[in-house]
């Protein structure tokens, strides 16, 4: 035990450093324990263990080099020390001795011999602290060297120090500290940081180095000492080193061995009867079932209720089977290639969703567990879930996230390699945003598709990312079931206590290859050499518990064979359906929403005078306690301005959003706006949190103070992410359709760093997986001369992905409308009142199904002073307008109009304005098309009808390739002829099963007005196309803006 004598020695070399411990701890009655609970991991340890004896030594090196460099008390300290002095001199405790601790003095009866007549030596003292030094090193890098890979060969090249091992513990640990054999049978004070000897205060150090082998060492590697808080790191230190925790009962290791028989059965009944089919199997992790069903049985034991699950693809049909029970005829008949008899284009089975709410046989309470359905990209579903949980948790007032939790699974490729599991990550301890603690588990095969670790990760373990957020990561090796089953429950258990995220990362091996149509050995020669002889998880456990005498070798074959009855009684069951249905593999089934409601009828959404009033009022107002809240001047000017709005009937955008939001609250309806500086508004017109200019944290929300019984409004700034916060977002909004959820992108084009929220789940999710969701994405847009960034939401991508289509006039009716919203996939709207704004936001809410809403939204039109509403256009008998077609006088007399300008969204303004600088509203009218997608075929055909002479012209500020162009072109055509040869996808799925009967497909239908047809086209004006969606010169934009409504107004 070199080490702290050679801090001694390094410290001036008489023993003047270690002098001073002895003074300090020989004073009777005076602690040596820690008492300090700094939230810092150094100072809330004991005095010299390894890390504050390291801190030491470097705080004496800088004072070496300079004196002035350290800290004033520690230049007295080193000076004294060094003058042969006393450091410093504590002054006595009278406090009692915590929990586990024990007085200096104490030192000595276990000592005798190696101190000389109650004094204690130099060396006693030395040899103590080297061994507290020692047992911090278990515990923080016991990991390093832990029998973690049951293919052993990930940490092939690390000592193993497993106890029946001969000689000393591996570096990796000791570092520094040489021990000897001497000193192997002396007896040692255990600090109060360790629970290894359980009641005895004091152990030898053979045992000590036994137990702390055991502990940390052997199946279980724990990565916790980083975490900040000394009371969780002595929670985990407790639960593992306890002797005898990690022990279980006869019962309880049945109970896995029976798990773990059903996850290696489900795998290899689905091999032998489907064997060519992709499943990405769980062979090499069967143990995820029992770790994933102990995790829920504790943690149902512990209050959970409801359970939101986010997994990849790997062993995905094996936890739907086995962990949610999901009836296995459902999901064999996913093998058969059967058609849907439900709406929706589907997903293959290994994507899909489930829900179920069942009683947990172990703990007899009943639980929900849902598995949201996720696309292909890895990850993407992560804050999903989180926001799913986060409104589960919101609408049970479940506040402290005791009913409701999330269980996020992994591939330990995809963990460290896609950035939105860092992003999900920091969105777990939000005040808006937390789930309260999630149990991510990892399932570690230690390949991704044919990468290995060493190729696709820099960090040592693919849990890195989850210390960013002060989570304990407990690695196991799969191949021993009780000490998974261990961390499992210290996982559950961790959440329960803490509310704070925790990882399992269950270290295994995948037995085949990617899926089960692969070959591994291309690519991974000697790992499959290995895995080929490594025999599976459940027999070697079941050999174990037979040689333990828990189990009789018929009782394992008994268990297997029922089984498989069930299997193959199930896969009976299944050959007799002859269609599968979408609906059974819903996650977030609505009960309720859709019975007894007409599909095509929408609510009103206008709204009295009455509300209009009082909303703006309490909008306008300062908090009822105005006399002690001290208000910015500057929002005194705004709520002044507000209130004047009111006064005069009328509404700015920020108003008639408020309007919108405060109407809906009033109904019930809880309005929940999250994004980047929502809480103000990027352009600092919305201000929804007033701010108390004196006190810290004194806010005041006013439309949280609009009526005694409103919904609950929430307006949350969030962290900087988009891809995160947006996924997070469309998870809440999938949990109730009575909310509006709306995410807002701090200027649109940042939207795209979201792209796979929007492709995948938000454009496709009811396609894929018969999932409406109503969440709203507001995108500022516009090209107003700030550059190529901050200017296009990239308006031309959602169009391009919405799902109607170009050639296609629906028949005309009073539903048509409606009808239209029904059958697409999503809303894109781009308004220019706020009037509109007020009307869309609330036909969110009134339209009897879900649909998402992108709304490009403005900037410099937040103040334009005519970009405002009259309460006239809000009121009772007031609905949303798909096109505001042209006012001026125009339209008094059509006749003699010579052109039409279409537009969408602010340029309305600056062709407006054109038009009256060159006095042209006699010849030129302009419409608005508010709703872009769906199209208003109806409206623009009979607009354009209108104005038989004029010619026809689409304006919009966007560059050609860019903008609605495209997608309205087509649609401009199809409005004035009629569709074309065409037949909708609703159709389609007729025409194929009438194809299959050999019947003829249907005719496409008749174009209706085939002579305006060959008479008009629209033609385009507008910036030319350009690769970038604006130019960064502010000269050049005006520049494209004055040619544009130069082309504009020719005539
Ligand atoms: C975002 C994304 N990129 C690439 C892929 C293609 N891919 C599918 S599985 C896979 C390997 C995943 O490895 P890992 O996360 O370790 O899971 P495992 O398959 O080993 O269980 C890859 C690259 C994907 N699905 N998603
Ligand atoms: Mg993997």
């Amino acid at each position: 035990m070199y080490r702290a004598r050679a801090l001694v020695n390094y410290f001036g070399g008489q023993g003047q450093f270690a002098g001073w411990l002895l003074t300090k701890n020989a004073v009777p009655g005076i602690s040596c324990a820690s008492t300090r609970n700094y939230n810092v991991p150094v100072a809330s340890e004991p005095f010299l263990n390894g890390s504050s004896s390291q801190y030491v030594e470097d705080m004496y090196n800088a004072w070496l080099a300079d004196p002035a460099s350290v800290h004033a008390s520690w230049d007295s300290f080193f000076r004294n020390s060094a003058a042969g002095g006393v450091g410093y001199q504590s002054p006595p405790s009278l406090a009692p001795l915590g929990k586990n601790e024990v007085l200096a003095t104490s030192f000595l009866p276990a000592l005798a011999g190696a101190t000389g007549g109650g004094h204690v030596s130099e060396k006693v003292i030395d040899d103590h602290l080297a061994v507290q030094a020692i047992i911090r090193s278990y515990q923080a890098r016991g990991h390093l060297v832990a029998q973690l890979d049951p293919l052993g060969i990930m940490y092939g090249d690390r000592t193993t120090t497993i106890t029946d091992r001969k000689g000393s513990p591996p570096d990796e640990i000791t570092r520094q500290h040489k021990l000897e054999d001497d000193d192997m049978d002396r007896t040692f004070k255990l600090p109060s940081t360790t629970f290894i000897g359980g009641k005895e205060k004091q152990l030898p150090l053979r045992e000590i180095l036994r137990r702390l082998e055991l502990t940390y060492c052997r199946h279980i590697g724990v990565e916790f000492m980083f975490i900040n808080s000394l009371e969780q790191c002595n929670w985990i230190r407790q639960r593992l080193e306890t002797p005898g925790a990690m022990e279980i009962g006869a019962d309880e290791k049945r109970l896995i061995l029976a798990r773990l028989t059903r996850a290696t059965g489900f795998e290899s009944f689905l091999a032998r009867k489907w064997s060519s089919e992709k499943r990405f199997g769980l062979e090499g992790c069967e143990i995820l079932i029992p770790a994933m069903k102990q995790v829920i049985d504790k943690s149902t034991e512990l209050g959970v209720e409801s359970i939101v699950m986010g997994m990849p693809h790997r062993g995905r049909l094996n936890v739907l089977a086995n962990v949610c029970r999901k009836p296995l005829h459902q999901l064999f008949t996913q093998f058969a290639g059967l058609e849907a008899a439900d709406d929706g284009s589907g997903d293959v089975k290994y994507h899909l969703g489930t829900y179920i709410e069942r009683l947990n046989r172990v703990t007899n309470k009943n639980i929900r567990l849902a598995v949201v359905a996720n696309p292909s990209h890895l990850e993407a579903v992560d804050p999903v879930v989180q926001g799913k949980t986060r409104a589960e948790q919101f609408y049970r007032g479940d506040g402290e996230g005791k009913k409701v939790m999330s269980i996020l699974l992994h591939g330990d490729a995809a963990f460290c390699g896609q950035g939105i599991v860092f992003e999900t990550m920091h969105l777990s301890d939000l005040p808006d945003y937390t789930t309260h603690g999630t149990i991510h588990i990892v399932v570690n095969n230690q390949i991704g598709f044919t990468t290995d670790p060493r190729h696709s990760r820099s960090s040592s373990y693919c849990t890195d990312v989850a210390r960013v957020v002060n989570a304990p990561i407990f690695h196991v090796n799969s191949d021993d079931p009780e000490s998974v089953m261990h961390v499992c429950n210290m996982a559950a258990e961790w959440r329960s206590t803490f509310h704070k995220d925790v990882v399992i990362d269950i270290v295994c091996y995948r037995r085949n290859g990617h899926n089960e149509i692969d070959e591994p050995m291309f690519t991974q020669p000697l790992m499959y050499r290995k895995i080929r002889n490594t025999k599976s998880a459940l027999e070697k456990y079941a050999e174990n518990l037979i040689k333990e005498g828990v189990v009789t070798p018929d009782e394992v074959k008994d268990v297997k064979s029922k089984y498989e009855k069930i299997c193959e009684d199930a896969l009976d069951s299944a050959r007799k359906e002859t269609h599968i249905k979408y609906k059974d593999w819903l996650d977030s089934p609505w009960s309720g929403f859709f019975e007894g409601k007409d599909p095509l009828k929408a609510g009103t959404t206008g709204v009295k005078e009455d509300t209009l009033v009082h909303i703006g009022k309490r909008f306008s107002s300062p908090p009822p306690n105005a006399a002690e809240f001290v208000i910015h001047k500057g929002i005194e000017r705004i709520l002044k301005s507000r209130m004047e709005m009111v006064e005069a009937r009328t509404c700015d955008w920020a108003l008639g959003e408020a309007m919108a939001f405060g109407s809906l609250l009033k109904e019930g309806i809880h309005v929940r706006l999250s994004g980047q500086d929502v809480e103000r508004g990027t352009f600092s017109h919305r201000h929804h949190v007033l701010h108390h200019q004196t006190v810290d944290k004194a806010t005041y929300r006013p439309l949280c103070n609009l009526y005694p019984d409103q919904a609950p409004y929430t307006v949350c700034n969030s962290s900087l992410s988009e891809f995160g916060v947006l996924g997070f977002e469309l998870g809440y909004s999938m949990t109730n359709p009575n909310a509006l959820v709306i995410w807002e992108a701090q200027f649109g084009d940042f939207n795209n760093t979201a792209q796979c929220i929007i492709d995948q789940f938000i454009s496709s999710g009811q396609a894929k997986w018969v999932r409406q969701s109503g969440l709203v994405m507001l995108l500022p847009h516009g090209l107003e001369g700030m550059g190529p960034e901050h200017s296009s939401a990239r308006l031309e991508r959602f169009l391009q992905m919405s799902s109607d289509d170009p050639d296609y006039f629906p028949p005309e009716s009073d539903e048509f409308a409606v009808r239209q919203l029904h059958d697409i996939n999503w809303i894109v709207a781009n308004c220019t009142t706020p009037g509109n704004l007020f009307h869309i936001l609330r036909r969110q809410i009134a339209l009897p199904f879900r649909k998402p809403l992108i709304l490009m939204t403005p900037k410099s039109l937040l103040r334009h002073p005519e970009a405002r509403s009259s309460f006239d256009e809000m009121l009772e008998n007031t609905e949303f307008q798909r096109i505001i077609p042209d006012s001026s006088v125009a339209s008094q007399s059509p006749q003699n109009v010579k052109k039409v300008i279409f537009c969408s969204g602010k340029v309305y303004y600056d062709l407006k304005k054109a038009r009256e600088d060159r006095k042209l509203e006699n010849d030129i009218a302009i419409t608005r098309v508010e709703q872009i997608s769906p199209f208003p075929y109806d409206l623009i055909k009979s607009e354009c009808a209108k104005y038989p002479n004029a010619q026809l012209s689409w304006a919009q500020e966007e560059h050609k390739n860019q903008g609605p162009w495209f997608y309205v072109q087509p649609r401009f055509e199809t409005a004035l002829t009629g569709s074309r040869d065409v037949v909708t996808e609703k159709e389609s799925r007729g025409w194929f099963a009438k194809l299959f009967s050999n019947k003829e497909p249907k005719p496409p239908p008749k174009p209706e007005t085939e002579t305006l047809a060959e008479t008009r086209v629209v033609s385009y004006v507008g910036r030319p196309t350009a690769a970038s969606p604006a130019t960064g010169s502010k000269a050049q934009h005006l520049k494209e803006l004055s040619h544009l409504l130069d082309d504009a107004m020719a005539l």
